[in-house]
């Protein structure tokens, strides 16, 4: 049965996705006896003994991350390796077995803990796949086993807003394939952490198929559900060797919810991408890429494609042997930090006039600036194109314009242009765009001075919401 494009236009988040859409952007840590060998995936043969990081703080991370303008933290509890950060009670390859703080530390506290403290959330990454472990391969003791593991992350260290799943898998001692019982695995987590998305080998949040930070120009929120399925089937197909950048899933085609797809889809689902990368080439820390951290210049930019592009932005930061965030990465963190309050923190829209050319009643234009993120603007019903022009008393100038559509009423907006209004009028555009969703941040190639704009809805699939117009000017 064919699925309409009004149907598509009425899917909506679950609660626990718009929570996490509200995020936008968090940081990945990776840290592990890796950490110490200088590779990338260990092989499970790595002593505790290795794991002896001489200065961690967690406090550190937290505070940098919070600095850099990111709302959370995931961990990576246990990498393929199987070492676990925290005092495990169904191994004793963890930290309780190393040297670090004589064998009485626990990572993954001090972690959530440090969340806590800069009001950041905490998530965690459990690698169903521990190459370390000698149930796995048995694949009913091992899902116990990982059940078990699971469930001591999810009740011992408050809440968890994130548990990101890697589909990574492979042979066990006994020469078997391991099958993960993900539905097992996720009727742990909805019982003890219901507010938790399940992301990229989970139904809640899609990889966005690259681990470059690379965004879809038009990222839609609705797409047909055998992605989601896909996302387990073809994850488990990952048998590559110490591949830093190994990809997984088959999803990186450019179109993943235009009509066209739309029209071939037996079910649509709401399964909104999630763009991670990392801060350096590796996923874990090694000194010999200590000149190439990513620039704030870069990794504005990829906030900006990310989180600007219906997307939320997953950031790693590997911390080094010392257990700390190298003072490279620190300084670009901080800077990008500066530069995101600073761009985004002066709304000049806030408080300018919006007359709109067709509204609901209690939804009218002037609600897409007015600071309050609970209303929005909607046009008639029946209305699928719409025209809000934005007026100031004095000129203004500015090279970014942000767009969020309320999606609690779904993802509806296809097409939109924006320009710029002189005294008598006339428009000259600056900008036309594609999808919107969450967040869509314009970028001008130059700033532009005015005393009118025009947001001008060319195509909704339903009619279309807006919760708000930002106008910003950035800075460097
Ligand atoms: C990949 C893993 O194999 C990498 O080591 C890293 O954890 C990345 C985020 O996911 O699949």
């Amino acid at each position: 049965m064919a699925i309409s494009i009004r149907e598509a236009a009425q899917i909506v988040p679950s609660d626990r996705q718009a929570a996490w859409q509200e995020l936008e952007f968090y940081g990945f840590i990776h840290f592990t006896v890796n950490t110490f060998r200088d590779r990338e995936w260990g092989d499970g043969s790595e002593s505790p003994a290795e794991f002896a990081p001489s200065a961690l703080d967690a406090r550190q991370w937290a505070e940098v991350a919070r600095d850099a303008g990111m709302k959370g933290v995931i961990l990576t509890c246990k990498h393929h390796d199987g070492f676990c950060l925290w005092p495990s009670a169904y191994t004793d390859h963890s930290v309780q077995s190393s040297p670090w703080r004589g064998g009485r530390g626990d990572l993954v506290r001090e972690t959530a803990e440090a969340c806590r403290e800069y009001g950041l959330k905490f998530g965690i990454y459990l690698s169903p796949w521990d190459r370390h472990e000698r149930s796995y391969g048995d694949s009913d003791a091992y899902n116990d086993f990982f059940v078990n593991q699971l469930q001591e992350l999810l009740t011992g260290y408050g809440e968890i807003f994130s548990v990101w799943f890697d589909g990574a898998c492979g042979e066990g001692p006994n020469g078997k394939k391991q099958v993960y019982d993900w539905d097992r695995y996720y009727e742990t987590i909805r019982r003890h952490q219901p507010g938790a998305v399940i992301s990229v080998c989970g139904p809640d949040v899609r990889w966005c198929g690259n681990e470059a930070g690379h965004t879809r120009t038009a990222e839609w929120s609705v797409v047909p559900g055998s992605l989601r399925d896909n996302e387990k089937i073809q994850a488990e197909s990952q048998t590559e060797d110490d591949g830093t950048f190994a990809s997984r899933i088959n999803s990186d085609e450019d179109d993943l919810g235009s009509r066209a797809v739309i029209e071939q889809a037996n079910e649509l689902v709401w399964y909104p991408a999630e763009v991670n990368t990392s801060i350096r080439p590796g996923w874990f820390y090694h000194a010999s890429e200590d000149e190439q951290v990513k620039s704030a210049d870069a990794l504005m930019d990829l906030y900006e494609r990310a989180v600007g592009g219906n997307s939320c932005f997953l950031l790693n930061l590997p911390p080094d042997r010392r257990g700390l965030l190298h003072e490279r990465d620190v300084s670009e963190l901080r800077e990008l930090g500066r530069r995101i309050r600073e761009t985004y923190g002066n709304d000049l829209a806030a408080g300018a006039s919006v007359t709109a050319s067709t509204f609901r009643p209690e939804h009218e234009g002037r609600q897409t600036t007015d600071g309050d993120p609970q209303t929005w603007w909607e046009a008639e019903e029946g209305a699928e194109q719409a025209i809000l022009d934005i007026e100031w008393k004095q000129e203004q100038t500015f090279d970014r314009i942000v767009l969020t559509e309320q999606i609690l009423r779904g993802q509806r907006i296809e097409a939109f242009e924006i320009e710029v209004l002189d005294e008598n009028g006339n428009g000259s555009n600056i900008h036309r765009g594609t999808v919107v969703g969450h967040k869509c941040i314009c970028r001008l190639e130059s700033s532009q001075t005015a005393r009118r704009l025009r947001v001008i809805i060319v195509q909704s699939r339903l009619n279309p919401t807006l919760r708000q117009v930002g106008v910003y000017q950035s800075c460097r």
